[in-house]
């Protein structure tokens, strides 16, 4: 697993999966090595901030249902729709633990990386293997994701995604500002359009808003707060709730838990995927924040 030496606070954990469970006086947490997958993050004396799913499977070759699942090399089914599987392979891979250390101030830091050559072929399409992937985990009052990439001697072209499922205390109540006036397509009409005011949920939701904005709010009054979230380096914003049947149609997500959650996704797909000459390097990020 790893003969890292943890600080107090940090703990290595084997079930469901291998990871490291944080707590300390700032947040508690977990990040599983399946997927380099931040589960939870909670801020001292807030609810969870990350939602998941207590249906989620905990499965080799499967995706946790909730945290941050990442998305790379390809979104959805690619721009063929064809490939397999779903959002890419990295968040079904084994990453490895480089690094588990805490600051002077008390902040977590957890770095994972995945190299080209360690993916499964049966999996990495025609991507080259030379690459490689890095995702540094910042956890305290905030949560900082970074997925960096980093391309070898061969050229990569790739979508990605930080795709946050985040907790609310009711979508119907709950509003995302942050890509007014950005165009979308909208994946369950297959239409396009332009966002006016604040969006707001009646109904599935799933849009990908062409917007390199580097705010977005999630308005939360069921539960008093506003999730912050601030974006480095994507393109598109991608707002996901299943709502009533889509949430009935999959058996990793309760029936009744649609109320309870958002996604607000940091995402480069299609036209905005990323294209990278020799040993060039992309970072996107997330920095996620709690407001009253
Ligand atoms: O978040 C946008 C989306 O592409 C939705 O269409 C929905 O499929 C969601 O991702 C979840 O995908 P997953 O493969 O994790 O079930």
């Amino acid at each position: 697993m790893t003969d890292l030496e943890l600080p107090e606070g940090l703990t290595l954990v084997d079930s469901p999966l291998p990871g490291i469970k944080v707590d300390t006086p700032k947040a508690s947490g977990l990040v599983y090595f399946h997927g380099a997958h931040v589960a939870e993050w909670t801020p001292a004396g807030e609810r969870p901030v990350l939602w998941l799913s207590e249906s989620s499977v905990y499965e080799d070759g499967k995706a946790i249902r909730g945290g941050v699942p990442l998305i790379f090399p390809w979104f959805g089914g690619g721009a063929s729709g064809g490939l397999k599987p779903q959002h890419g392979f990295a968040r079904l891979q084994q990453w490895k633990l480089k690094n588990a250390k805490i600051s002077p101030t008390g902040n977590v830091t957890i770095q994972l990386a995945l190299g080209g050559a360690e993916v499964d072929p049966e999996l990495s399409g025609n991507m080259p293997r030379d690459y490689n992937l890095e995702m540094h985990v910042t956890m305290g009052r905030t949560l900082i994701l970074q997925l960096i990439v980093t391309a070898g001697d061969a050229p990569i072209r790739f979508e990605e995604g930080l795709h946050t499922y985040f907790a609310v205390g009711d979508i119907k109540q709950a509003s995302v500002e942050g890509v007014e006036g950005a165009a979308y397509t909208d994946r369950v009409t297959d239409q396009g359009g332009t966002q006016d005011g604040a969006v707001r949920f009646t109904g599935e939701t799933d849009r990908v808003y062409e917007s390199r904005q580097f705010l977005a709010r999630i308005n939360d009054p069921a539960w008093g707060r506003t999730i912050q979230i601030e974006k480095v380096g994507s393109a598109q914003t991608v707002i996901w709730n299943p709502w009533i049947d889509k949430s009935k149609a999959m058996a990793d997500f309760g029936d009744d838990e649609w109320t309870g959650m958002v996604c607000v996704e940091a995402v480069n797909t299609r036209e905005q995927a990323i294209i990278l000459g020799r040993r060039q390097r992309h970072l996107m990020s997330q920095t996620i924040s709690i407001q009253h």
